[in-house]
């Protein structure tokens, strides 16, 4: 595929506020379920980096965490990234919610925004939740603000458009070879993709008393046979929060296990042998050493 003159490859970003739906959209755009998702804000702590392949060329996208204003080291260092990111890529997707209104975290992205060079796409995403006619209006609000490139309402959940957004970006990449093998679909450690589907599972099964002071450490993942055994640690800020991630008798982290278990095994194509653990460790989102431990380089 390299021969052909008109392949193209690049990157592309996704950004936008927490919960619109970028992981989403980005394991829709791969075919793949890559990027933890779920109803809370800063599920995504990490650059996430994953691969499309298509005849006519190779996007590598970026899967940010959310630019916002920072509450702590953890906060400040997933803010950098994003930023940092918007004068590297090629393109641009800035994801927004279907409405008229645009509030402060709109606001805040708009001036990041309008200082790249880098072409914009405004896609507006879960049009499966408003009338199709609506949309118009919502396209009418955000051209006053920015100019885009180009404007693609998309349903993430639904797949519905995503395949006019794929040959929207594909405009913005300048021609070359793609950068990767075409079997890759991402750079992340198998891991970290373990950890992360484990820290989705207890994201979504915990209640709104532990927010976001949760990590997730794969201690070890060894081969036995057909199966794999796979160690890992929840780790939280308070001793009420471990009794909380354990649960009654358990009950709690054999949940959060046994949600985990098949997506796992999916993954790796072959059984899993989970031991789930929890730690306490205080105020680790402020401490430079545990957060390199727990793989956010900051
Ligand atoms: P992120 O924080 O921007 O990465 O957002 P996520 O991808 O984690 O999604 C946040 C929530 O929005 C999840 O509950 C998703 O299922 C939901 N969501 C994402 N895309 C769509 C969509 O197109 N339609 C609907 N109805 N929900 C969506
Ligand atoms: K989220
Ligand atoms: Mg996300």
């Amino acid at each position: 595929m390299n021969e052909n003159p008109a392949y193209k490859s690049g990157f592309a970003t996704l950004i936008g506020r927490p919960n619109v739906g970028k992981s989403t959209l980005m394991n829709r755009l791969i075919g793949q379920k890559i990027a933890i998702t779920s109803n809370k804000p800063q599920t995504t702590r990490n650059r996430i980096q994953t691969v499309l392949t298509l005849d006519e060329g190779q996007i590598v996208f970026l899967d940010t965490p959310g630019i916002h204003k920072a509450k702590n080291k953890l906060g400040d260092y997933m803010v950098n990234v994003a930023e940092h990111t918007l004068n590297d890529v090629d393109v641009i997707l800035w994801l927004v919610e279907p409405t008229n209104f645009i509030g402060a975290g709109e606001r805040h992205i708009i001036e990041q925004l309008k200082k790249t060079k880098t072409p914009v796409i405004l896609v507006i995403n879960k049009t499966d939740t408003v009338k199709k006619d609506d949309i118009l209006a919502f396209i009418d609000t955000y051209r006053k603000e920015l100019d885009f490139c180009e404007i693609v309402p998309v349903s993430a959940l639904k797949g519905d458009n995503t395949d006019v957004l794929i040959q929207c970006i594909l405009k913005y990449l300048p021609y070359g070879p793609a950068f990767y093998d075409e079997d890759t679909i991402t750079d992340q450690p198998m891991r970290q993709i373990v950890a992360e589907l484990i820290r989705e599972k207890a994201l979504r099964l915990l209640s709104e008393e532990i927010p976001h002071g949760i990590a997730v450490t794969v201690e070890s993942m060894k081969e036995r046979g057909s199966i794999c055994d796979i160690e890992a640690t929840i780790i939280c800020e308070r001793d009420s929060h471990k009794g909380i991630i354990i649960g009654k008798g358990g009950q709690m982290l054999k949940k959060i296990g046994s949600q985990a278990r098949p997506e796992i095994e999916d993954m790796l194509e072959m059984k899993v042998n989970l031991q789930l653990w929890v730690k306490v460790k205080k105020d680790w989102r402020d401490s430079d050493i545990l957060l390199k431990n727990f793989g956010y380089n900051p």
